[in-house]
């Protein structure tokens, strides 16, 4: 009878070990069976009350037993523990390992320059306008008082859109400059305007260290009343100021462009060497950043604006001239070439 409860006791024992998978579970299991009052300890004091010959065989399976069972037990705590072990490794998180290196991206030098120019003129209240740069040679040439046979076209050497069939006959090209932008807001508002258009602008060119063909420009246009030239140098001298810098000289003198009369190219005291004379102003003291001018009452009257009641000044510059003096970049390619060793330091 008390054979059976030992054999009972030992498969109990077995099944209950091998279901076990923490050591709070398997310290119970040890204390139940094994412990002070545990069961097996409790068959082995009952061993008194049996008949002799009971009693040996009750007591030789059951100090067997118990010696298994001690021996089941130390073996399941060390798979335990290796288990956890293994698995604390498998989670482990080492934060003194050095983060990996997420590529950021960054503006191209141009969007940069760009935003900075903008940013200056809306400040003083300029609207920024865009348009588009497939146009017609209107916009781009005549309503800028470059008619067709005018010398002055080839100041723009002009990449033309091969699509006269398409258009009935009216010229496209690629725009040589954002005047048109300023043109379609006149021709569609009245004054006041201040507005500046910022873009890309196309022309015939072979490319080399000073010449690309296509390049971004920011023209500007102010018509009200009353605007004189003293409007202009003082707009074009605040930006400047804001550009590079409070101590900045400027200098204004006569250029020749059709749309505008009198015409002006604006300078600023040279940035290395403040008027010295360097390499880089080629030892005039004064770098060229723009040029500008009082609109052409003839371009006013195309787009219906009264030139005896209303005057205007405009200017245009090169975007990329601009980090090119700064930082003194020697070739405009490096711009669209992407290569990312030039581009990364912007
Ligand atoms: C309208 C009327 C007049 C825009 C102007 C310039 C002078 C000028 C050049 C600078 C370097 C172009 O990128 S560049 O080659 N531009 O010097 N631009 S006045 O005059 C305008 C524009 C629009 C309706």
């Amino acid at each position: 009878m008390m054979l059976n409860q030992v054999e009972d006791l030992a498969s109990k024992a077995s099944d209950e070990l091998g279901k076990i998978t923490d050591v709070n579970d398997l310290e119970a299991w040890r204390i139940h069976y094994l412990g002070r009052k545990g069961s097996l300890i409790q068959i082995l004091r009952s061993l008194a009350d049996l008949p002799l010959k009971e009693r040996r065989a009750v007591g030789a399976r059951a100090n067997e037993l118990k010696e298994v069972l001690e021996a089941a037990f130390v073996e399941k705590k060390r798979n335990l523990r290796q288990d956890l072990a293994l698995s604390q490794r498998r989670e482990a998180l080492d934060i003194t390992l050095p983060g990996q290196q997420v590529p950021l991206g960054r503006l191209h030098p141009t969007t940069q320059m760009l935003e900075e120019i903008c940013g200056i003129f809306s400040n003083m209240g300029f609207q920024v306008v865009e348009g588009p740069e497939v146009e017609w040679d209107y916009y781009s040439f005549e309503a800028l008082n470059i008619p067709a046979d005018h010398p002055a076209r080839d100041m723009f050497a002009t990449l033309w859109v091969d699509s006269e069939a398409k258009t009935g006959g009216r010229p496209m090209l690629l725009r040589p400059h954002t005047s048109p932008v300023q043109i379609r807001v006149m021709e569609k508002s009245r004054p006041p305007i201040r507005i500046i258009a910022p873009g890309r602008v196309y022309r015939y060119e072979a490319t080399d260290a000073t010449h690309e063909w296509m390049f971004y420009q920011v023209e500007g246009l102010a018509v009200d009343r009353n605007i004189t030239l003293a409007d202009l140098k003082g707009t074009l001298f605040e930006f400047a100021r804001c550009l590079f810098g409070e101590d900045r000289k400027c200098r204004f003198r006569c250029d020749y462009f059709p749309f505008v009369e009198p015409g002006v190219e604006m300078a600023i005291d040279c940035l290395v060497c403040r008027g010295a004379g360097c390499r880089l102003c080629g030892n005039s003291g004064w770098i060229e950043i723009l040029g500008a001018g009082m609109v052409h009452p003839e371009v006013l009257r195309r787009v219906d604006i009264d030139p005896e009641v209303y005057s205007g000044f405009a200017f245009g510059m090169g975007v990329e001239r601009i980090p090119i003096l700064r930082y003194g970049i020697d070739d405009i390619r490096l711009f669209y070439s992407n290569d990312l060793r030039f581009l990364k330091q912007f």
